[in-house]
């Protein structure tokens, strides 16, 4: 039973979205030195208020495509000195690596009167996926609408920031430091229709520029192509059409000889600001040209891991393990872990679990899974953790009440050691829940 509880954490083949548990959108996708790729999303936090609550930025990663990793929380508006006093507002964001650093830049306002005061800001660590401090934002950049940076670095090791909204998109060189400019910005000619998700990437000597268009009620990804990386650019049309969502944003990236198209859709939530990200692989012509993205729901196989897996230690804790629960009734059930499952975990009878003792490992930062079933498209669960809230969790459609399928997970941090309460209080949806496990995220 332990192994088929585990088939869920690897999985044989892709599905849109792939990442389920919480809502993440623009996706810019990076292949780092590690051989992984990675994935650094904005983060739509739910319930929404249109854009204007996103905050908490996770990073996702993979070495085959299928099996993703919650890297966890990177930044938040609280971590940003100059920025807008309420927070909120942490959109489109961007990471590139230079010099053995990680530069990780995001869209932000630094005042109330956010559409007026966007700032690109720059956070900088040694690692990929934690330790971003907050080291200002790029002067002389910035301002009505312009938000969503994007850093392309040429073969040169010359970086050149892009970013852009409200119908102008920008681009400028950047100084060894990857925070001051060089030169005057410059407006991007040749682009057609422009609204906003710059992406910059170099294929076969070509520069191809991408961004969301200002097709009515759902956008188109366009691409523009130029010999130079700050163009002039020239209009080469649609190579992603509209995914049902209100905005559409991506990123295009090669891994281990394949190209991908990285997009959000809605198809998760159906609300336009609850967005989830996707990947489908993308095809060029001989004469490089993108061709149309098929928007697929599932069945790419995964690839080989070729040892970039990354794994830490795991603790498994079945329903038996916990030390509360009310508003669920536990039953026997054959397929669920130890034949045990909490059935009608639900708001309407005020559910709640609670797990003691929960391990932390050595520095408190895990992986919490969830195991359940449940016949709802989205289910919903409120995560505490020692008593405070953390997130809003998915639990997405298993089959039925007792197709014990399902898995949810989110990268936390908590207390080091062996005394972490874990509380899981029923949000929307019917859910059999039968496991939780923690797994050592220390390295
Ligand atoms: O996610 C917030 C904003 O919506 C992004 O910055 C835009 O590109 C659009 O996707």
């Amino acid at each position: 039973m332990e192994n088929k509880l585990l088939s869920r954490r690897n999985r044989k083949y892709s599905q849109n979205p792939f990442i389920q548990t919480i809502f993440t959108a623009d996706p810019s996708a990076h292949v780092w030195e590690d051989g992984r790729l990675y994935v650094y999303p904005s983060h739509d936090i739910d319930p929404a208020r249109g854009c204007d609550l996103m905050d908490q930025y996770h990073v996702f990663s993979t070495s085959d495509m299928v099996n993703w990793r919650d890297e966890g929380e990177i930044l938040r508006s609280s971590d940003i000195e100059w920025g807008r006093p309420s927070g909120g507002f942490m959109w489109a964001p961007d990471c590139a690596y230079h010099n053995g650093k990680y530069y990780f830049y995001f869209p932000h306002p630094s005042e109330e009167k956010w559409n007026d005061s966007w700032k690109i800001g720059v956070a900088i660590s040694d690692k990929p996926t934690s330790g971003f401090k907050s080291c200002g934002f790029i002067e002389g950049v910035g301002g009505h609408a312009m938000i969503d940076p994007a850093v392309f670095i040429d073969d040169d090791n010359q970086a050149y920031l892009y970013y852009g909204g409200g119908k102008k998109a920008r681009g400028v060189k950047l100084s060894d430091d990857m925070v001051t400019t060089i030169g005057e910005e410059q407006e991007m000619q040749g682009l057609h229709d422009f609204h906003e998700a710059t992406w910059v990437f170099k294929r076969e000597g070509i520069y191809y520029l991408t961004y969301s268009d200002n097709h009515h009620g759902n956008n188109n990804l366009c691409y523009a192509t130029s010999d130079h990386p700050l163009g002039p650019w020239n209009y080469q049309g649609t190579y992603l059409e509209p995914t049902g969502c209100e905005t559409s944003h991506g990123s295009v990236v090669e891994y281990r000889g394949q190209w991908y198209a990285f997009y959000h859709s809605d198809d998760l939530s159906h609300a336009g600001t609850l967005r989830s990200i996707c990947w489908d692989p993308i095809e060029f012509t001989e004469d490089g040209l993108m061709k149309v993205v098929v928007q697929t729901r599932n069945g790419h196989p995964a690839l080989e891991t070729n040892g970039l897996e990354k794994n830490g230690d795991l603790t498994i804790y079945g329903i038996n393990k916990a030390s509360e629960f009310k508003g669920a009734e536990k039953v026997e059930q054959a397929d669920a872990y130890e034949k045990t499952c909490l059935k009608n975990f639900s708001k309407e009878n005020n559910s709640v679990v609670v797990f003691d003792e929960v391990d932390g490992f050595k520095t408190g930062k895990v992986n919490l899974g969830i195991y359940y079933a449940t016949p709802d498209k989205l289910a919903k669960c409120i995560l505490l953790v020692n008593g405070e809230y953390v997130s809003l969790l998915n639990m997405v459609f298993s089959g039925s009440w007792r197709t014990f399928d399902g898995y949810a997970n989110f990268t936390l941090l908590m207390e080091p050691g062996k005394n972490n309460r874990i509380e899981l209080i029923a949000s929307s949806g019917n859910v059999s829940l039968e496991a939780i496990s923690v797994e050592d995220y220390s390295f």
